[in-house]
């Protein structure tokens, strides 16, 4: 006998919120308001340093392809040219397990780590921390140097330029820092951050405050970007790379799956093109996995997408079209 509609509703919804609030709880600390909390994270040694001297293949480099924060690293090693002097380590994200795992043998297989979670145990035991990519390994002390992307594309930026193809590209200036950092403050809070917090938003306030937030800092950022190439002139820096690897999943994941959805990049003027000219810079295209950020957006945020269900577009052929922005 079928229950009546009213009761079944009534009891699945129960049933379904309370799950998805214990889930979101474990996915995405929040405040009392229902904003997103992003956790610190805890490893922040610097190369070089006593500890950890500059040296090629010594360090490793562990990247989720999906991960904005990954991405970041990616874009640096492959622009300052590190390619050989810092190998990678690609994990991916396991739904059943809520991590990321190693998915093939990999050189820190002695390590007898198959998942993250393990492997941060390794370098510090009993660790109850989030276990993030990406994640800058010491292959000689078997231990985290960093795990914390603004800190890693530093020390890309200026610790291995005895190995770098391009050592004379400096993507953090010293007299641009003042400029770069006033924009990275801003641009981690409402963009980079700003659209993991209307994501994670567990009430429709927390949720109107960060979507607010953020296409105001997109809507200021087009102006800016009208008149001059990158964020700090013309000429590109770290905090351009930042911005980067969050637009380039924008109206690929953020734009549905997070509800950052009062305007798509594509429909940003300046913004779009800017998108268009970071894509086309030599070896950047190739460390973008448009497959691997929809499979682990839509196929691996559970509470977000219970289905799994990933969507076929949107079309990103535009990406290599003339981007315009040379003469500015
Ligand atoms: N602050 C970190 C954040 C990194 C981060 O949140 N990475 C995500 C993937 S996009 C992650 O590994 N999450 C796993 C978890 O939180 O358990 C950074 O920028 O390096």
């Amino acid at each position: 006998m079928a229950l009546p509609p009213s009761l079944l509703i009534r009891t699945a919804k129960t049933i379904w919120t309370t799950l998805w609030r214990t889930m979101m709880a474990q996915m995405a600390p929040s405040d009392k308001g229902g904003a997103y909390q992003r956790p610190d994270s805890e490893f922040c040694d610097r190369i070089p340093s006593s500890t950890f001297p500059s040296d090629a293949q010594r360090y490793r480099l562990i990247v989720g392809m999906g991960c904005p924060w990954a991405h970041r690293t990616l874009i640096v090693r492959t622009l300052k040219g590190l390619d050989r002097a810092i190998p990678i380590t690609i994990v991916s994200p396991s739904g059943n397990e809520g991590c990321w795992v190693f998915d093939q043998p990999s050189a820190m297989d002695s390590l007898g780590c198959r998942t993250m979670p393990q492997f941060y145990d390794k370098a510090q035991s009993g660790y109850q921390g989030r276990a993030t990519v990406p994640l800058l390994w010491d292959t000689q002390t078997n231990t985290i140097v960093n795990n914390e992307s603004a800190e890693i594309i530093e020390i890309l930026n200026n610790a291995f330029n005895d190995w770098a193809t391009h050592p004379e590209m400096n993507l953090y200036p010293t007299e641009l820092q003042p400029e770069i950092d006033q924009w990275n403050k801003r641009i981690y809070h409402n963009v980079n951050n700003g659209v993991y917090r209307c994501g994670f938003a567990q009430t429709q306030t927390a949720y109107t405050t960060a979507c607010n937030e953020l296409f105001e800092a997109l809507d200021d950022i087009d102006t800016t970007l009208a008149s001059q190439r990158y964020l700090c002139g013309s000429q590109l820096t770290l905090t351009d790379i930042r911005l980067f690897t969050t637009l380039i999943r924008f109206d690929v994941a953020y734009y549905g799956l997070f509800k950052c959805n009062r305007r798509r990049i594509s429909d940003y003027e300046n913004l779009s093109g800017y998108v268009r000219d970071i894509y086309q810079l030599p070896g950047v295209a190739a460390t973008c996995d448009v497959d691997a950020i929809k499979r682990d957006y839509f196929g691996n945020l559970f509470p977000l997408n219970p289905g799994g269900i990933i969507p076929l577009g949107p079309d990103l052929a535009n990406l290599q079209a003339p981007h315009g922005r040379a003469s500015l």
